[in-house]
């Protein structure tokens, strides 16, 4: 692990992984979470804040350890992000050959269990798994669509001497010479994308998360949007690769998006996908009308994506290396064009008419959750973001957040949607930047790891200012429940909750704690933060419940539910 990089971790120890526990405990920094969930939601937290350019560790024990890791584990691999979670396994002799529900000690099968959701689950051992193998292995978490690879290892193997010296500088040298490999591909364009760069009249590229993911730097994504010249959307994966306030940026298309992103993306006459899932919440469940105007060219490194398109008009797939295709399109010769200037010129008059709408709708005095984004937004302090994405913080918060400076604004699992996963991950972005995170989490999601606090307790260094969206329960649903069935089920204070005593949870973890009830006290507070500060901040949001423009779920002549489209997207 520290020849390829990495020199801190995360762990809860066992009995089946003591020689692991040894071994990392003498040599790498690991932080010893309460629970395998948060390790691995740590892990996911520290390598997205690497900007995916080296794996979170992540370290359990067999059995329960395994099991207790599948929510944060899907949820890496959901992400595409670079982990390597190694697991104790009980002793060679002790595998159960018999097919029985329980054999070894703490014994499952964690391949059977791990293979859907990592890219590669296998068994180590010295001297049956040769130093090729090791390499290809654990340069698989790095190469091609990155994410998480698990090395399940034996008790009896972890005791066996481990490989000399001169195995593992050849495992190292073989591990670089693949990753380098994989970013030196090419790409070659389709020659009718390269006839239409250059006589479109509305054409738009839409940047996905892959970009980072595959570690194109900042500047590279500069010179393309200089390059090209065209409008620029992003996604809620990407909301923060450029800023908001960059004269080519319109903000993320979708069911829940401004009107303006909207807009654009249905009036597009050429739409460039780089690296977009073009999953279902973004194209609000309609991929084929995602740009429907538009000739739309898809690249992705994952065939699997693409196989989405096959057989769909007005689509081509590309199957490319993100990095090759960024290469290949700076290489594209592009004549600047008056329609060009036109078009821009109306996505800025339909995201001026957007932000107006934007203002007057939530400029009030009453605290809501578009003044806690944009407060976040405006500080120094809160530079780097790790919000949760489940209930408001993803329909609310993120929608309103605008990137400047280069801000960072990086999910906590963000396409499982899992609640629970904001404070490992803000643990391991923290302990990876050595600077205070900004937490956002929902009252309700703060809960389902909430013995993290314990974690923080033991590791004083560790710097995260966490606001809650405090909408005493669980609010997003609690509405839905509310529209559907004039009734609330385990999603209230009335229907089955408690109400959470913030207090006493920020004293676990020895944090300042403060309560917010109007726009001024969360200024304040919010400017009394600095690089090392250690806070909850309990926002308290009551009656805030207009998320802006959405689509809406609407049910047919035989009562079958359908979504409205992109297009009829309107402010109330
Ligand atoms: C692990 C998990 N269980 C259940 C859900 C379903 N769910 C989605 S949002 C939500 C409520 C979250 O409450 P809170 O964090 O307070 O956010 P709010 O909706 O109040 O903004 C629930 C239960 C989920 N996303 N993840
Ligand atoms: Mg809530």
């Amino acid at each position: 692990m520290q020849k390829i990089g990495i020199s801190e971790g995360f762990s809860l120890v066992g009995g089946m992984s003591m020689h692991l526990n040894c071994a990392a405990g003498n040599r790498l920094r690991i932080i010893y979470a309460n629970h395998e969930q948060a390790v691995v939601a740590s892990a996911d937290g520290y390598a997205k804040a690497a900007d995916f350019r080296i794996p979170g560790l992540a370290m359990v024990t067999s059995g329960p350890g395994i099991t207790n890791t599948l929510t944060s584990l899907t949820s890496a691999y959901f992400d595409s992000v670079p982990l390597i979670l190694i697991s104790g396994q009980v002793k060679s002799a002790d595998i159960n050959l018999f097919g029985v529900r329980s054999f070894g000690a703490q014994e499952v099968d964690h391949h059977a269990l791990l293979s859907p959701i990592t890219k590669l689950s296998f068994s180590y051992h010295p001297t049956m798994v040769t130093n090729e193998n090791l390499a290809k292995n654990l340069a698989l978490s790095m190469i091609g669509r990155k994410g998480p690879v698990h090395i399940d290892i034996p008790l009896d193997v972890q005791a066996m001497e481990g490989k000399k010296d001169e195995d593992v500088q050849e495992v190292l040298s073989i591990y670089k010479s693949l990753l380098e490999r994989d970013g030196a591909q090419s790409c070659v364009l389709p020659s009718e994308l390269i006839s239409l760069v250059n006589s479109a009249q509305r054409p738009l590229i839409v940047l996905g998360n892959a970009s980072r993911i595959a570690s194109i730097s900042g500047e590279s994504i500069s010179k393309l949007i200089d390059h090209l010249g065209f409008p620029v959307l992003l996604t809620w994966a990407s909301m923060d690769l450029l800023d908001y306030d960059n004269p080519k940026v319109f903000g993320c298309a979708g069911g829940l998006s401004g009107v303006h992103s909207n807009r654009i993306i249905q009036a597009a006459d050429l739409i460039i996908f780089l690296g977009v899932r073009l999953d279902l919440l973004t194209t609000g469940f309609n991929p084929q009308a995602y740009g429907k105007n538009a000739t739309r060219f898809v690249f992705d490194c994952d065939e699997a994506e693409l196989r989405k398109f096959s057989g769909k008009t007005g689509f081509t797939c590309v199957l490319s290396d993100i990095r090759a295709a960024v290469r290949a399109l700076l290489e594209t010769p592009i004549c600047a064009s008056n329609a060009l200037s036109f078009w821009i010129a109306q996505c800025q008059t339909w995201q001026n008419e957007n932000q107006k709408c934007e203002e007057s709708e939530f400029s009030t005095l009453q605290l809501n959750t578009y003044h806690v984004a944009s407060l976040i937004a405006q500080s120094d302090v809160t530079r780097y973001v790790v919000p949760t994405a489940s209930g408001y913080a993803i329909e609310g918060f993120a929608r309103f957040y605008k990137t400047t400076n280069g801000s960072r604004f990086s999910w906590a699992g963000h396409v499982l949607g899992s609640m629970g996963l904001a404070i490992p991950s803000a643990i391991g972005a923290s302990l990876r930047l050595k600077k205070t995170v900004a937490c956002v989490d929902g009252d309700g999601g703060f809960l389902l790891n909430m013995q993290e606090l314990y974690t923080l307790r033991a590791n004083p260094d560790i710097y995260i200012v966490f606001f809650i969206l405090n909408n005493r329960g669980y609010a997003s649903i609690s509405q839905s429940q509310t529209r559907n069935f004039q009734n609330n089920f385990g999603a209230s204070t009335k229907s089955g909750l408690a109400e959470i005593d913030f207090e006493i949870l920020a004293k676990i973890a020895d944090l300042k704690y403060v309560e917010c009830r109007t726009y001024e006290s969360l200024k304040d507070a919010i400017s009394c933060l600095n690089s090392e500060s250690r806070a909850l901040i309990n926002i308290f949001l009551d009656g805030d419940d207009y998320r802006g423009p959405s689509i809406t779920t609407k049910f047919d002549a035989q009562g079958r539910p359908f979504s409205t489209e992109l297009e009829d997207i309107s402010w109330r």
